[in-house]
This record gives structure tokens, C-alpha cells and sequence, in this order.
């Protein structure tokens, strides 16, 4: 190592070079013996940042730009500008605020593209520049402030902010300051006359003295685009010479406009006092509260609160509250299981809790919230953002899927005897129509009361009703009508004169119940069953028959009968009377037999016919008087 340490300061030597730098060096250490290279278009070789040490003489860095004529006072600022052809190397700035080409002090600013290390020179005269910007007219002192403007339009290309104190367009010294958008390599030219900047903004008036310094501030509002700063360290807004700040927020390339007037600023701070010279600097600050805002410093250099001139520095930390706007669901009542959620959240970190739980897995906004039971719901978002800022969103809503139930209250299943039914419900519906199968062809509209005539048969009835938002609920019931009586027949005993005294009680028809009694002998109903004898003694008796169907209808027959048991009497000459009576059509129609017995069976009939449109009651006699003869 001695001889590679002896060996390395002789060729240090004899370059010239005694410290600063080391030669680059093989990194193959086992290859054999070191080997140095020297690179022979760069002079010298780039600086150690391990190395650092103090007086470095900057006659020996790695490149440098010279002004191109006296008084042009280049570099009076100087700023990196980020990639402004976004071709991977970062570009830099040099104003030269005295420089004459546009007109005396127009001032010119040069753009220097970043390169390879090899490709750097020392000495490189600034009209060699890539690109330059020259002064629009004589005084302008453009250059006096440059800047990145990081990327005001959201393109990818970095964009560069020139400030030029002493333009007059808005005043006397009141200032202009230029925006250059980014864009490709061959895009760019030298000489380029500021008027044909991107944008501008002019001072407010005379003495503002704007663009004396510019910065970019980063994204003050998040909307990603990145902002800029304008100083006018002598407006006089506040009072004399109090200055001002102004901002720009970023804004697609289309939006950017020249000649701009800084009171069009999106926002501007003004000194507190007169002399205070706010904006004389301007930066970004970074993110100094961390809250994903960038924030500005401002600062006031003759500020006096700390004595004369003492200056002061404002630091300012925008932010925008977090907000969540739910769109969906919204307070409202829903005829659906699956709930869309959809929102939007400016910024922060999100809570979900549904119906007051805390959700544990992030929801993004269009997820599906599911298995949700009919009633009443809340969806919460909070939201947190990194200055701990909280903002919670609710919203209530309600799932109803349940059909109203509906109650037929009449009729009820079963069979009615009348012909006039009456419709009503209970129910809890908004909406109610219905229709009778094989009745109604078309749905028939519900009133509170509704009778229906129907005939005798078989009925459906179909009830729908609906609720507010649509839910249909259903309800039927078969009912039948049933309004004709059973017909009876007397099998036994018959109109007739019976010889004995035992008679065989015998009826028949389609009724299902069948009660009788005759009148003079029995008090009482007399139930009725098959093979029933009654036992009389000679006499004209009047039996009459009842039967019902299940349902009640009613339907009576009677027969008037004799027993004459004795012979000897038959012999005589008798009139005896028998009738038999029908219900016929609601009239009662009643055959009188009425016979004449001559020595035994012999016979002579008399027929009468009656027709009586009342009711014949129990017990009452047939008046003979009543009789129509039809005696022939
Ligand atoms: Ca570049
Ligand atoms: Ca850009
Ligand atoms: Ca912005
Ligand atoms: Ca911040």
C-alpha cells in the first residue's frame, strides 16, 4: 500500500492537483496491479462526498458558467429546476438580471440541461447555454429571481419560474413573473423572448417590485398540481412598503394564461406594517407538520417587532378539512337486500361502522353491503387525516322487503246462504284492488265496504295490496254460495185413507236433516230417522216434514193422511178430506183430495185445488171455507 500511496501522489503531482480528488480506481483488487484511469474529456474526475474537506478551490470543480459580457451580473440567482425536458437529468437555471440583450437591464436567464458526469466542463460561457430567456424590455431585470416551479401542470415535465422585478407593464417597477412550462429536448431554443412565457403575472402596481422572489411551494392543495409562490417585497397594499406574497395554484396546461394580474392570484398575504417587505423571500417549506399539505414560508426582512429591520418569517401550513361525501346509500327507504355503498373521501384515513360496528375491513367505494334485514339502518365513514383532523359522514336508511299482510275478513272460507256477500279486509296497506276468479276479468278497485251479488256457486277471492314503495302482499279465500232449500219428498204416508193404524214414517230428497211433527199430537220437533213407525188411532192427520241442507237452508212439505180402521164405517157414505202441500216457487200450492167412500173401496173423487200466497203456519187448520170446489 505504500507504494500504491507514493505512486499515486506522484501522478497527483504531476497533474497539478494536491487533494481534493482521487483518481478512479479499479475496483478488481485482485486483478493484479492497480491500474489508473484517467477519463481524457473531463479534466477532472467527479468530487468525493466522503471526502469534503475545507477551501476547495472552485476553480477545480466540475464545471462552470461565465457570464457572457460585463455588467450581466449572471448568476444573481440560480436555481435547480428539477427535469425539465424529463430526459432523467436534472436541469439548472442561471439568471443574469443586468444582461442587455433585450434592451438595457432587460435581464436574460439560461437553462442549462443536465448531462453525464464526463460531459460537464468548467468555464463553459453562458451562451452555450441549452436554452435562454431574454428580458422583454429595458428594466425588466428578469432573472432577478428564478426557480423551479416543480410541475405546475401535471405533465411530468418539471416547469421553471422566472421573476423580473423591474418590469413595468402593471406600473412602474411593478413586475412580471414568467412561467415556462416543461417540455422535450428539441423543444427547447435559446433566445427565447419571455413574452412568449407560458404565463405571467403582472404586478399589481407601481413599486410592487413582484417576482423579486419566486419559488415553487409544492401542492398546497393536493389537487396534484404543484403551486408557486411570487414575492413583491413593495406593495403597498398594507401601507407603504408592508409587500406581499402571492400564490398560484397549479392548473392544466390549457388553464395557464399571460399577463395574468397577481390580484387574479388564487391567494395572496400581505405585510402586517408599513416597511415590512413581505415576500422579499419566498420557499416551499416542505411538509413541516407532516400532514401531506405542503406548506409556505414567507419572509418580511424590514419587519420591526423585533427591533428596526429585526425582519420576521411566517411560516403558513394550509389544509383542507377531510370531508366524505356517502352517495349511496341516501336516506331513503329501500325494496332491495343489497346496498351499494359508494363515496368520496378527500383525504385521511377511513373508519367504517355499520349499524354502529365498526367494520373491520376497509370498504372501498361501490362495495356491496348485504345481508342487511328489513328495518331501519346507518352507514358511518370517518375519516382522519394526517394533521388528525376527523370527520364522520352518517347516513340512515331503511330496507324494507315485508309484502303488507293482508286480512280477509269477509268472506271466510265456507258456504253463505245469501246472495249478497260483503268484502272487507284488515291490512296495512296503502293500495288495495282484488278480483273473483271466473267473475272478474279485470281487477276490481277496493272500497272500504264492497258487497258483491253473486249466484249460487264456488267463489276465489283474490285481495292484493301494496305498501308505499311497492312491496306486494296476497291473500284469497274460497267461499261458496248456497241459497236453494234440499227438496223433500213424504215416501210415506201418502194422501190416502189408511185401513191400520201403524204407520211407516218415510221421507227422502237431498236434504241433509230432517225433522216433522203432526199437528194435534206432537208438541215438538220430531227428529226423524229411517224405518220409523208411528202408531194412530183413527183420525185425519197433518204431518209436516222439515229438512235443511249443511248449509240451512230450509225446505217444508206436508201430506194430509187418514187411518180408518173401521171397516163397518167404510161402508157408509163418507166424505173425508186429504190434502197435500207443495212449495212451489215461494207459493204454496195445496191438493185437496177430497173422497167419497161408497161400500168399501168403491170411489168417488173430488178434486179441489187452492193456491194461497201465505205461508201455511203450524198447527192451523185448513179452513174448510177456504176450499175452492172444483167440483165437476
Ligand atoms: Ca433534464
Ligand atoms: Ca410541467
Ligand atoms: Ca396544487
Ligand atoms: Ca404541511
Amino acid at each position: 500500500m505504500i507504494v500504491i500511496s507514493c505512486l499515486i501522489a506522484f501522478f497527483f503531482i504531476l497533474e497539478g492537483i494536491i487533494s481534493f480528488y482521487h483518481p478512479l480506481v479499479s475496483n478488481n483488487e485482485t486483478s493484479g496491479p492497480i491500474s489508473f484511469i484517467k477519463d481524457e474529456t473531463t479534466k477532472f474526475p467527479q468530487l468525493s462526498a466522503s471526502e469534503w474537506n475545507m477551501d476547495i478551490n472552485l476553480g477545480k470543480v466540475n464545471a462552470s458558467f461565465i457570464g457572457e459580457k460585463s455588467e450581466d451580473v449572471s448568476g444573481w440567482a440560480v436555481a435547480g429546476v428539477g427535469d425539465v425536458n424529463n430526459d432523467g437529468y436534472d436541469d439548472i437555471i442561471i439568471g443574469a438580471t443586468s444582461n442587455n440583450e433585450g434592451g438595457e437591464n432587460a435581464g436574460k436567464t439560461y437553462l442549462i440541461f443536465g448531462r453525464s458526469t464526463a460531459l460537464w466542463q468548467m468555464d463553459i460561457n453562458l451562451s452555450e447555454a441549452d436554452v435562454s430567456f431574454i428580458g422583454e424590455d429595458s428594466h425588466d431585470n428578469s432573472g432577478f429571481a428564478v426557480a423551479g416551479a416543480g410541475d405546475v401542470n401535471n405533465d411530468g415535465y418539471d416547469d421553471i419560474v422566472i421573476g423580473a422585478s423591474g418590469d413595468e407593464e402593471g406600473g412602474n417597477d411593478a413586475g412580471q413573473t414568467y412561467l415556462i412550462l416543461g417540455r422535450p429536448t428539441n423543444q427547447w431554443q435559446i433566445d427565447i423572448d419571455l413574452a412568449e412565457a407560458n404565463a405571467s403575472f403582472i404586478g399589481e402596481d407601481n413599486l410592487y417590485n413582484s417576482g423579486n422572489a419566486v419559488a415553487s411551494v409544492g401542492d398546497t392543495n393536493k389537487d396534484g398540481f404543484d403551486d408557486i409562490i411570487i414575492g413583491a417585497r413593495g406593495s403597498w397594499e398594507a401601507g407603504s412598503g408592508s409587500g406581499q406574497a402571492y400564490l398560484i395554484l397549479g392548473r392544466p396546461t390549457n388553464q395557464w394564461r399571460v399577463d395574468t394580474d397577481l390580484s387574479e392570484a388564487n391567494a395572496s398575504f400581505i405585510g402586517e406594517d408599513n416597511y415590512d417587505a413581505a415576500g422579499w423571500a419566498v420557499a416551499g417549506a416542505g411538509d413541516v407538520n407532516n400532514d401531506g399539505f405542503a406548506d409556505i414560508l414567507i419572509s418580511a426582512s424590514g419587519d420591526e417587532e423585533g427591533g428596526e429591520k429585526a425582519g420576521q418569517t411566517y411560516l403558513i401550513l394550509p389544509y383542507i378539512p377531510p370531508k366524505i361525501n356517502i352517495t349511496s346509500p341516501i336516506n331513503t327507504i329501500y325494496r332491495q337486500k343489497n346496498i351499494t355503498l359508494t363515496y368520496t373521501v378527500s383525504n385521511g384515513k377511513i373508519t367504517f361502522y355499520i349499524d354502529g360496528i365498526r367494520n373491520t375491513t376497509i370498504l372501498p367505494s361501490g362495495s356491496i353491503l348485504s345481508n342487511l334485514l328489513d328495518g331501519i339502518h346507518n352507514v358511518t365513514l370517518v375519516v382522519v387525516d394526517q394533521g388528525e383532523n376527523v370527520y364522520i359522514n352518517t347516513i340512515i336508511f331503511t330496507l324494507d322487503n315485508t309484502p303488507p299482510i293482508i286480512t280477509i275478513n269477509s268472506p271466510t272460507p265456507g258456504t253463505y246462504t245469501t246472495n249478497i256477500i260483503t268484502l272487507s279486509l284488515f291490512g296495512g296497506s296503502n293500495h288495495y284492488w282484488y278480483y273473483i276468479e271466473d267473475v272478474d276479468t279485470t281487477n276490481q278497485t277496493w272500497t272500504a265496504i264492497t258487497d258483491r251479488a253473486l249466484s249460487d256457486g264456488i267463489y276465489t277471492l283474490h285481495v292484493y295490496g301494496n305498501d308505499s314503495i311497492g312491496n306486494e302482499g296476497h291473500a284469497s279465500v274460497i267461499f261458496s254460495i248456497d241459497t236453494t232449500p234440499p227438496n223433500l219428498v213424504i215416501d210415506s204416508p201418502l194422501p190416502m185413507i189408511y185401513t191400520t193404524n201403524t204407520i211407516n214414517m218415510n221421507f227422502s230428497g237431498n236434504a241433509d236433516n230432517y225433522w216433522y211433527y203432526i199437528e194435534s199430537i206432537d208438541d215438538t220437533n220430531q227428529s226423524w230417522n229411517e224405518l220409523m213407525n208411528r202408531t194412530f188411532s183413527d183420525g185425519t192427520f197433518i204431518l209436516h216434514v222439515y229438512g235443511n241442507d249443511s248449509v240451512g237452508n230450509e225446505a217444508v212439505v206436508s201430506v194430509t193422511f187418514t187411518i180408518n180402521t173401521n171397516t163397518t164405517t167404510n161402508t157408509q157414505d163418507s166424505k173425508i178430506t186429504t190434502s197435500i202441500t207443495r212449495n212451489i216457487g215461494g207459493d204454496e200450492i195445496v191438493l185437496i183430495l177430497s173422497t167419497s167412500i161408497l161400500g168399501g173401496l168403491s170411489f168417488i173423487g173430488v178434486l179441489s185445488l187452492i193456491i194461497r200466497r201465505e205461508l201455511l203456519k203450524k198447527g192451523e187448520e185448513l179452513p174448510p171455507d177456504n176450499l175452492l170446489s172444483l167440483d165437476e
